[in-house]
């Protein structure tokens, strides 16, 4: 009962005289996704009939834990957490009731409005006293993906994560005739709060969800090869999202911020394998799995998919080496919140493990995680990268690993031997490879051979080709808050054949977060160092800026190059590892926002000798780390 004094503190009552079902429990909340539209539909008008009344909802499953919430159902339905979903051919009139069930608490409901918002039109919420039942017209004309919110504690949109966080659905507008068969719609949502606990301080708690439930008990997807899957991400959270999938790029067709979506022409489309989702914002994406096997779709801000207890508590600091945590499954025991998994299914005779049995031209790499001194606070660990035998010593002045050079459509395999004292695995970011090899324990690979975790002193061969030049990642993806900042990751760069990696021309920019008993707590390491090593550039010479964003908690990085008080120009040439159209290749101050998990490359050809500058800043503006650039 510990975990509903929070809410009764607040002087929230938890039991309305309707929703009372059993031993002093509220009724339940149903989760659900998206899959039927609420209301009634006749001549062109859809009728929704909303109620808000306190239940009980199960983030972690039926049978787990269960926290008391605010929820809308439609009226004699059960409440539903996100909200029943509005969901209508564009061109339909809407008209919607709102009763208020709750006994004290007013209600403002924001979002039900027309779409296109015509010029001039109010978009102020409704509210609703206690008691009471209020009504709202609107049409929906425009196609896209919107939602509506409320709160019952007049918060902004920005701070309501509290019993009225999940106060949210849906709003889909369709093309007539463009119902996508495989089209899900995912509404991420967070509900946080600071509990007392019975020994110490009061501990915040923070629940990540993608349509009413955490990893791993959000909705296991179930596709085959070949299939058009089609997402909209409805981020209806005050947190921005790095959403990443493992394995595939995918294809962003459309953004909208709650009142207004665009949806891109074909030209377009940005290929990527990390989505930056901000606060209210929506993003609609196409993939195709080409590879059967198990795939994660996860959000890259490590506080929001680690592993976390019930109802989003913090779990205690972990001990140096002995990691409780990754002794059952990582995949489900190592992770929560934002995290979602597709089990591809072949579609003919294809394996999860793929075909990399053949040895003919296999370039053969070990990469040794090693351990690299320690503080009292926890230890440090280095990649290094070895083509012979022999291995070297280690650089205890460089916090990263070095950067992997591959060449494109060479097969390789990387050997990756765990001298740590704690479990580990490498997550290829970006890569397009075979599920087994792509570093999830205990999920990678499929149910015939989950891919394994890298125990203390055992190894595990990596076998892929890279079908694509670029700009990659390879990092750990086990126990990421702790093993990434200890040191454990690092840049993974793919050449063709006749562009080979030229270290004068080639600067990756690998941007990753600090031990903070080594920096103080506002900087971010460059390439494992801070202060960052200065980079000579020669003048009238293209070089090609390789930036990567591998934090743990930095997803609004802006990165700048200065010359004096002027910001230098470059040229986009790739993100997330993918060319760009040429007709997005365009030259533009260099500026640019980098979520966790994206990299970027730039052109930048300067103009004359002298000094210029990479800085990196929060989304804030604060000077975080800088790169002294020299000119030649
Ligand atoms: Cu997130």
């Amino acid at each position: 009962m510990r975990r509903h004094t929070s809410l009764a503190a607040l002087g929230l009552i938890v039991l309305t005289a309707a929703g009372v079902r059993q031993s002093g429990r509220s009724e339940r909340i149903q989760t659900h996704d998206n899959e039927k539209a609420a209301g009634t539909l006749t001549g062109g008008v859809l009728r929704v009939q909303l109620d808000t009344r306190v239940g009980t909802w199960y983030p972690h499953g039926q049978d787990g834990p269960a926290a008391e919430m605010q929820a809308f159902g439609e009226v004699g339905r059960p409440l539903q957490i996100p909200g029943p979903m509005i969901r209508v051919p564009k061109g339909t009139e809407v008209v919607v009731s709102i009763r208020n069930s709750l006994p004290d608490s007013t209600l403002t409901v924001h979002g039900l409005v027309s779409r296109p918002v015509p010029a001039g039109a109010s978009t102020a919420p409704v509210t609703v006293p206690p008691g009471a039942t209020r009504e709202v017209r609107f049409r929906l004309d425009a196609p896209g993906a919107y939602y509506y919110w409320a709160t019952t504690m007049g918060r902004q949109f920005r701070f309501r994560n509290r019993e009225d966080g999940q106060l949210s659905g849906a709003i889909i507008v369709d093309e007539p005739g463009r119902m996508a068969r495989h089209e899900r719609v995912m509404v991420f949502g967070e509900w946080a709060d600071t509990i007392a606990t019975e020994s110490g301080p009061a501990q915040r708690r923070m629940l990540l969800v993608i349509n009413g439930r955490s990893w791993p008990h959000t909705t296991r997807l179930a596709q085959r090869v070949g299939d058009t899957v089609r997402w909209r991400l409805i981020n209806t959270s005050p947190e921005v999202h790095p959403m990443h999938l493992h394995g595939f790029y995918f294809r962003v067709d459309g953004r909208g911020d709650g009142t207004g979506d665009t949806t891109y022409v074909d030209t377009r489309r940005d290929m990527v394998v990390t989505e930056r989702v901000p606060p209210g914002g929506t993003s609609s994406i196409t993939w195709i799995p080409e590879r059967p096997g198990n795939w994660l779709f996860h959000c890259h801000f490590t506080i929001h998919f680690a592993a976390r207890g019930p109802l989003g508590e913090r779990l205690p600091p972990t001990t140096n080496g002995a990691h409780a945590r990754h002794t059952g499954n990582h995949a489900l025991e190592g992770m929560s919140g934002l995290v979602l998994g597709v089990e591809v299914a072949p579609r003919g005779r294809e394996d999860a493990d793929g075909d990399n049995t053949s040895d003919v031209g296999r370039r053969r790499l070990r990469l040794l995680a090693r351990p690299a001194g320690a503080t009292p606070d926890g230890p440090f660990y280095a990649f290094t990268l070895h083509e012979q035998e022999g291995e070297g010593a280690v650089d205890t002045t460089i916090r990263s690993g070095p950067p992997i050079v591959l060449k494109r459509n060479e097969p390789v395999s990387i050997v990756v031997v765990n001298r740590t004292p704690e479990p580990t695995a490498v997550h290829w970011h970006g890569i397009e490879l075979d599920s087994y090899f792509d570093g999830v324990a205990g999920f990678s690979g499929s149910t015939r051979q989950l891919s394994p975790v890298i125990a203390p002193r055992d190894s595990f061969e990596a076998r892929f080709t890279p079908p694509r030049s670029g700009t990659f990642i390879y990092h750990t993806h086990v126990d990421e808050p702790r093993q990434q900042p200890a040191g454990l990751s690092g840049a993974l760069i793919v050449v063709d054949e006749d562009k080979p990696y030229r270290p004068a021309t080639d600067i990756p920019v690998l941007i990753t977060t600090p031990r903070v008993v080594e920096t103080s707590r506002r900087a971010v390491l460059l390439n494992g160092r801070y202060p960052a090593v200065p980079v000579e550039l020669r003048a009238g010479v293209a070089h090609r800026f390789r930036l990567i964003n591998i934090t743990v908690g930095r997803p609004g990085l802006r990165v700048e190059i200065w010359r004096d008080s002027s910001l230098v120009d470059w040229r986009a040439l790739a993100k997330d590892g993918a060319d760009l159209p040429d007709d997005a290749k365009v030259v533009r101050p260099a500026r640019k926002t980098i979520t966790i998990g994206e990299t970027y490359d730039f052109e930048v050809t300067p103009r004359a000798p002298g000094a210029m500058r990479l800085e990196v800043r929060t989304a804030a503006g604060v000077l975080i780390a800088t790169m002294p650039l020299l000119v030649r």
